[in-house]
């Protein structure tokens, strides 16, 4: 009984992700997400390999590449991509616009990276991600670590109430050697422009929106079903 309560499944996200797997073909290159979500997929990816599936794929995270490498799933490095045809990743709200905020799990650069090189971004979630306004959950904003306490200060001017985010008692890192700045805005009337201008300030290296990027969101449910948006 431990081990079943251990390995706790999560029905609405499997459902998700093993709905995604769906839409991949032999021959793919695919971008793999990060997160509880995406993890899924990404064993669900494996299976498909061991089934017989070929495909090549890059990741958004060294967690994620580990995960993949361990099931069998073949990571090329970048120089071997010429595209990506289908990138699978988790969000941590998107809404119907399919708007998405990123970057819960810190990986959000990496993602967004191959979200933008990736020909369509099938995003995963479980019905909790599903919001009419983005911004309950904090936005990730990744900046790198020289004068971060300046970076915050202008994170400050547009009303960000940045926190910078820690790992223990130690301030996270991200695979990129970066730290986070987490910015409790509550709501986000204005996505695009507020990418903008977080973007804009020297030190931000990239925030959590994903604007215009998703193709397609699949939302699982407890019950076991889906649907598309
Ligand atoms: C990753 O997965 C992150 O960008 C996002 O924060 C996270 C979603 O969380 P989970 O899938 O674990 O619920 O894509």
């Amino acid at each position: 009984m431990a081990y079943i309560c251990y390995m706790q499944i999560n029905i609405a996200k499997k459902v998700a992700a093993e709905q995604a797997a769906t839409y991949i073909k032999s021959g793919m290159t695919l971008g793999l997400g990060t997160g509880s979500t995406a993890y899924y997929a990404i064993m669900r990816i494996g299976e498909m390999v061991r089934e017989g599936l070929s495909v090549k794929a890059v990741a958004t995270s060294e967690e994620s590449e580990e995960l993949a490498r361990a099931q069998g799933i073949p990571i090329i490095p970048f120089s071997e991509v010429d595209r990506i045809h289908i990138d699978i990743d988790g969000a941590d709200e998107a809404n119907a616009a399919l708007q998405l905020i990123k970057g819960g799990g810190g990986a959000l650069l990496r993602e967004k990276i191959i979200a933008a090189a990736s020909d369509q971004m099938i995003v995963i979630a479980d019905e909790s991600k599903v919001v009419a306004q983005l911004g309950k959950f904090p936005l990730p904003v990744e900046i790198i670590p020289f004068a971060y306490e300046l970076t915050l200060r202008r994170l400050h001017q547009l009303h960000a109430a940045p926190a910078l985010r820690k790992k223990g008692d130690q301030y996270f890192v991200t695979d990129n050697g970066n730290y986070i700045a987490d910015c409790h805005y509550e709501r986000i009337a204005d996505p695009e422009t507020l990418h903008a201008q977080l973007n804009d300030i020297p030190g931000v290296v990239e925030n959590g929106l994903f604007i215009g990027m998703a193709h397609l969101l699949i939302i699982g449910k407890e019950d076991g079903t889906t649907r598309e948006i």
